[in-house]
């Protein structure tokens, strides 16, 4: 009891932090078709077809490239959903997220 009155364990902010936004990053693989990354693309993040290509090329050549930054849900759930849809097609596509510095 001494020890808890004495030491509180929450800190309290003085600033709110604005959360921080996180990367989509599409992951270049040798088998998904660069169509199929394409519409991939242009479905899930509202991409047209000039974008969606500059950034399956991108990721094409230097192994990932960063498709956008959302809210960390958001950016969850796009990556999922764009893995998903390769996964049902048989394709070993991939996006992953990471916290902006
Ligand atoms: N490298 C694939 C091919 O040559 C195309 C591709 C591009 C796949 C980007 C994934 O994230 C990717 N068919």
């Amino acid at each position: 009891m001494a020890n808890s009155a004495s030491t509180p364990r929450t800190k309290v902010r003085l600033k709110t932090e604005r959360p921080r936004l996180h990367k989509v990053i599409l992951v270049n693989d040798d088998y998904t078709p660069r169509e199929f990354v394409v519409s991939v693309l242009k479905g899930e993040f509202r991409m047209n077809e000039d974008q969606a290509y500059r950034v399956m090329m991108t990721a094409h050549r230097r192994g990932a490239c960063v498709v956008a930054v959302y809210a960390r849900d958001v950016a969850e759930t796009k990556a999922t959903r764009g893995t998903e849809a390769g996964r049902s097609k048989g394709y070993p596509l991939l996006f992953t997220t990471e916290p902006e510095e």
